[in-house]
């Protein structure tokens, strides 16, 4: 669409001069000359999992999973946001390294877009790779709020040479819907490789001793489940020939849940981690995925039939965590075998025997969790301190230029999607093994473990760190890094 240009003046200078009209939303409103390069609706609307299961919830362009957004990596991107909804909202890009104003969270000072406003913003895309977009607002007790509801999409950046070598590109998103709170404290499956420690088990003790409510918090469970907006079953089967290379980019999108996915008779060839490529390809059965976080694999078609790629939790892939892959010229009832036991050890895919860089400095961070100390949800601390919503107060300074070594302790029996915002990181210790040349911006930290990963502060404005678990995050599990 086209604005008269001078039209476009006369009301710019009625509301400078005379401020007789409202001003738009935004300094660049719906007459802004220069058109978007996306469009971004937020809105309620309707998915269809099944025939008979259709949930109501807030999307993206009356999606689920919002659009792929492709973008070419160093070249200026436009995105208006429209917020429909009653409520402010924040769109956040994850994994991209960009100003805190466009970011999306609101701890780090970036704008909300307005109830029914928009806002018009522009950022340099980068690093290239499997990206994603989502709602970054707190949801705290609401299940119709933040990750609960369907605001998350892929984020596709080009590299500016692009080697683009595979037969097909599919995008899987893993997302569970119709959440309730529960008071059954159930144990996830646990993928993870490395032992627990056993004084992180005795500091969760004497937490639960100490907790004024005995009783564990709330959880979440989902009535229903499914991979890019469809149960299993329905919506299109993945159709392959046989001998195809086909590249998954796999995205957790669970607002709480760590996910799993195998594809019998078939391996998987990890060939990057968060969009990131690793320094050493290797063959895993299975995958499993923190919330937020990204695999890319590239699955060799060499088992021909009709088969189920799904989730290793059998109820949750009895309602709905999976999708069909149908050889042609084969069809017939999907078959579904559980894969032999097996442990997810992201050092498998780091340079082995190097070490990264000596850190400038080391960070110590211990979480712990209350049972029920907030109105029966727990409450999270890292080094006895729950972030405060209210004062945003920065926990640490970082100097420009300087690499920083943050150590993780997990005195929890839960796992933790740890995210940092607008940086990446590189694992250094996972589990007790270390590792170099891995590159993440989420990362599960398991049980009674812990983890090191460096970063650099390269990127100077206010940095969020949080746990990306939507119920941890919202009561306590997050710091501010402020640059000096
Ligand atoms: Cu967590």
């Amino acid at each position: 669409m086209l604005i008269d240009r001078r039209l476009l003046l006369r009301y710019g200078a009625l509301v400078s001069c005379a401020g007789l009209m409202p001003p738009p939303a935004t300094s660049a409103g719906e007459g802004a000359v220069e058109q978007s390069d996306y469009s971004l609706r937020i809105a309620t609307g309707l998915i269809e999992l099944a025939p008979e299961h259709i949930v109501s919830t807030t999307l993206y362009n009356g999606q689920f999973p919002g659009p792929l957004l492709r973008f070419k990596e160093g070249q200026q991107a436009i995105v208006d946001v429209h917020n429909d909804t009653d409520t402010p909202e924040l769109v956040h890009w994850h994994g991209q390294i960009i100003p805190s104003e466009v970011d999306g969270a609101a701890e780090e000072g970036t704008p909300y877009v307005p109830a029914h406003g928009m806002r018009r913003i522009a950022f340099v895309p980068k690093p290239a790779g499997f990206r994603l977009y989502h709602t970054h607002v707190v949801a705290g007790g609401d299940l119709n709020r933040g990750t609960y509801t369907g605001q998350m999409g892929p984020v596709y950046i080009e590299p500016k040479n692009n080697p683009g070598a595979y037969d097909r590109e599919v995008f899987l998103v893993m997302k569970e819907f119709e959440p309730t709170f529960t008071r059954r404290g159930e144990m996830a499956m646990d993928g993870l490789s490395g032992a627990p420690i056993r004084a992180l088990q005795q500091m969760a003790s004497s937490a639960d001793n100490e907790a004024s409510e005995k009783a564990k918090g709330f959880e979440v469970s989902y009535q229903l489940f499914g991979i890019n907006g469809k149960m299993l079953g329905h919506g299109e089967p993945i159709r392959v020939r046989q001998g195809e290379r086909v590249l998954f980019h796999v995205l957790n999108a669970s607002a709480t849940e760590t996910r799993s996915l195998s594809l019998p008779g078939h391996v998987f060839r990890i060939v990057a981690l968060d969009g990131n490529a690793v320094p050493r390809s290797a063959d895993v059965p299975l995958l499993w995925l923190g919330t937020a976080e990204r695999v890319s694999a590239v699955v060799e078609m060499n088992n021909p039939g009709v088969w189920v790629m799904g989730d290793l939790a059998d109820d949750d892939r009895k309602r709905g965590m999976g999708i069909i892959i149908e050889y042609a010229g084969f069809e017939g009832e999907p078959r579904w075998a559980k894969p032999e036991p097996f442990r997810w050890d992201y050092t498998r895919f780091g340079r082995p025997n190097t070490a990264p860089p000596a850190a400038d400095e080391m960070v110590e961070v211990t979480i712990v969790k209350h049972n029920g100390a907030l109105d029966g949800f727990d409450q999270w601390t890292l080094n006895g301190e729950a972030f405060s919503m209210d004062t945003m107060k920065p926990m640490y300074t970082v100097h420009e230029g300087r690499r920083y070594r943050l150590k993780f302790r997990n005195a929890s029996d839960d796992i933790h999607p740890l995210h940092l915002h607008r940086h990446s990181f590189e694992l250094v210790r996972v589990g007790g093994k270390p590792t170099a040349g891995v590159i993440k911006d989420v990362v599960m930290l398991g049980r009674f473990q812990e983890i090191e990963f460096d970063f650099v502060a390269d990127n100077p404005g206010m940095t969020l760190f949080h746990c990306h678990q939507q119920l941890h995050m919202d009561f306590g599990f997050m710091a501010l890094f402020r640059y000096a």
